[in-house]
């Protein structure tokens, strides 16, 4: 039944998805027209342009820039729902979404915009887009622990409607241990935590995330594959690893499609499961992953169910709605 119904067709959760990496040219062109704010690129086609990475870094500094366009609740409302439009397209049934509020703190940017704008375009989606959502506040790992600190106290104080905390931005450089005392806080507030791991930077940081972090989840965490004593880990606990693959492969993490990992860990038992991390840039949605992926490696269809199922049951998900989905 599920085949004839369009895009996605399994139940699938997103659980990797920045939603300032969901800013379509088109959106960052008409949220600067309204806000009066001159873009550094003549057209949409000139901004496409520049969507040609050689490495994190190189799209971090795109991703940074576009958001000069975000400065109003409605700018934040309307991200959101062009994602959700698009997203519930997809097939997607739940999203796990990631906001970085200190990216438009240092801007000038309160927390109360970002959060209430992102949040008022999150309510309700089931009836509107047909998709369940949460949102997870990530901090900025290039930047001081302390500051991150601070911005969740206030995301505590002003009791913000997150699920959970992440850690993303400039992996190599930034280990996990860095940020020891902002996980303790979050579990101390009953807050899920995740961190991207194992992305650029080596296994290493996954080992950290897990036994310094506490992290129910791994962000990425291809690069685990590169150490076998941390392959038994993640597969005796089933831990979570949320994959990206077409980012991968615009962020030159991996040379083609067809040289991904994920197959293979698919087939050694790992919880793997696929998401799209930052759409816009990336050339693509989860439709446009899992069509990729299926193309390049004639995914059969157990291989398919077994990567939505991991999808939700990875999900922060209360069991009566994840057994709606599995
Ligand atoms: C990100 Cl692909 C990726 N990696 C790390 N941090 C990020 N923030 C947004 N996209
Ligand atoms: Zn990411």
């Amino acid at each position: 039944s599920i085949s004839r119904l369009g895009p996605v067709r399994l139940p699938t959760a997103e659980l990797h998805l920045h939603i300032e990496g969901t800013l379509e040219p088109e959106l960052i062109f008409a949220l600067a027209l309204r806000n009066g704010i001159t873009l550094p690129y003549r057209d949409v086609s000139a901004l496409r342009e520049k969507y040609k990475f050689t490495d994190l870094q190189s799209f971090l500094t795109l991703y940074y820039s576009n958001m000069a366009v975000l400065l109003t609740e409605q700018d934040f409302e309307d991200m959101t729902r062009a994602y959700l439009v698009r997203a519930g397209a997809a097939g997607v049934r739940h999203a796990e979404i990631f906001v970085d509020p200190q990216a438009h703190l240092i801007r000038g940017v309160s927390l109360e915009t970002c959060i209430n704008g992102v949040t008022r375009g999150l309510a309700d989606s089931e009836a509107r887009y047909g998709l369940t959502t949460s949102l997870i506040a990530a901090f900025l790992r290039d930047r001081a622990a302390g500051e991150a600190l601070d911005v969740l106290e206030q995301l505590i104080a002003m009791d913000a409607p997150i699920i959970g905390i992440g850690l993303d931005s400039a992996e190599v450089g930034h280990p996990p241990s860095k940020f020891i005392a902002v996980f303790a806080r979050a579990h101390d507030a009953g807050l899920k935590c995740v961190a991207h791991a194992g992305e650029e930077g080596g296994p290493e940081y996954i080992w950290e995330a897990l036994d310094l972090l506490g992290v129910a989840r791994i962000d990425h965490g291809i690069r685990a594959i590169e150490d076998e004593m941390l392959v038994e880990r993640l597969l005796t606990e089933q831990i979570p690893l949320t994959v990206c693959p077409l980012s991968n492969v615009r962020l030159r993490t991996v040379d083609t499609l067809a040289d991904h990992p994920l197959p293979g860990m698919l087939a050694r038992g790992l919880n793997v499961s696929v998401h799209s991390d930052d759409p816009s840039y990336f050339g693509g949605y989860l439709d446009d992953n899992m069509a990729q992926l299926t193309s390049t490696f004639a995914l059969d269809s157990s291989q398919l169910a077994e990567l939505a199922a991991n999808s939700v049951r990875s999900a922060f998900l209360p069991r009566e709605r994840s057994g709606t989905l599995l």
